[in-house]
């Protein structure tokens, strides 16, 4: 009788260890629409919808893709470089609580970034309007009030009721990619790839949404990639589930998880899994984009976009909500 209540004791430590800390697991994958370019950078809304910028000179579209969890989801684009031009790429993409999406175009030199209403309709907002004189590339909210952008080696804050700037610090290493916010501690996480062969991610620390200007830059390598030039990281992401940051390593072309301990000049980081795609249905990862993860409060979920034209989905626990993919398969 003891033993089976020891073993049984045991069976419930293991399931209690199994809720947090549990490796992402692959679960399917989807297309993406070729005439639209690689799909890159990503973003989620709090209803499980996801955002994709394509990245393309000419064909670049930023797409809302609906029932991502279908093995045949429905997109619609969102804008296209047509509309807005882009001699580069769209960039950046980034999605409020109330699910508004604000999209950059990388020009090549001054930025444009443009703010659109909730599905369906997507509306441009015609009051909001950046025009930087600056490079501006990925972006992330700080909260639904306070857009950042990255420049090549600072950050620039943008009100998000009209886009007028509020802050720009300055002092990082150039060549900056992507930007993700640290929900828990208020830190900020630049991925950047640098011709000299140094790719890595930067911390930034002391500001906070409501005082973005008392950023400044705090840490050049909190993690460092590798040194294929122009190539070592590009999307950044903060998995707030989980506290962990998620960095697209182009240099092995895998998604790399961390762990984060401390903030400011006391952060440090520790691998916690590394996601080259050998377990999906198309096999490795060509060419990885970005990533995005989801609070489904029991699990997290996991999009990971890869750049010849495919977007990969994980979870680190059992898909629980019933949709299109549950009811019919
Ligand atoms: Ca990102």
């Amino acid at each position: 009788m003891l033993r089976k209540s020891l073993g049984l004791l045991c069976v419930i430590m293991v399931l209690g260890s199994m809720a947090f800390g549990q490796s992402f697991v692959f679960h399917h994958e989807f297309g993406t629409n070729s005439d639209y370019g690689p799909p890159y950078a990503l973003a989620a809304d709090s209803s499980g919808g996801i955002y994709n910028v394509t990245f393309d000179s000419t064909n670049s579209r930023a797409v809302y893709i609906a029932n991502p969890l279908s093995d045949t989801p429905t997109s619609q684009v969102i804008t296209t470089a047509s509309d807005f031009p882009v001699s580069r790429g769209l960039q950046g993409i980034a999605v409020d609580s109330s699910g508004n999406v604000y999209a950059s175009g990388d020009t090549g030199g001054a930025t444009w970034v443009k703010k659109f209403g909730a599905a369906p309709s997507f509306t441009e907002d015609s009051g909001f309007t950046i025009g930087s004189t600056t490079r501006l590339l990925g972006c992330d909210l700080l909260s639904d009030n306070v857009l950042g952008c990255v420049s090549f080696a600072g950050i620039e804050f943008f009100n998000t009721s009209n886009g007028t700037q509020t802050a720009a610090v300055t002092g990082g290493v150039n060549y900056q990619r992507d930007l993700a916010f640290n929900s828990s501690n208020n830190d900020l996480y630049t991925a950047y790839n640098n011709s000299t062969g140094s790719n890595s991610c930067s911390l930034w620390s002391g500001g906070t949404p409501a005082s973005p200007a008392s950023y400044s830059f705090t840490k050049a390598d909190l993690v460092t990639i590798g040194s294929v030039a122009s190539l070592g990281s590009q999307g950044i992401e903060y998995d707030a589930r989980n506290g962990r940051l998620l960095i697209a390593n182009k240099t092995d072309q895998r998604l790399d998880i961390y762990t984060i301990s401390g903030s400011g000049s006391g952060a440090s980081v520790n691998l916690f899994q590394s996601i080259d795609g050998a377990d999906s249905t198309g096999g490795n990862i060509g060419s990885i984009g970005d990533s995005v993860a989801i609070d489904k409060g029991t699990y997290t979920l996991l999009f990971i976009t890869d750049m010849t034209g495919r977007i990969l989905v994980y979870s680190d626990g059992a898909i629980t909500e019933v949709d299109e993919w549950s009811l019919y398969y």
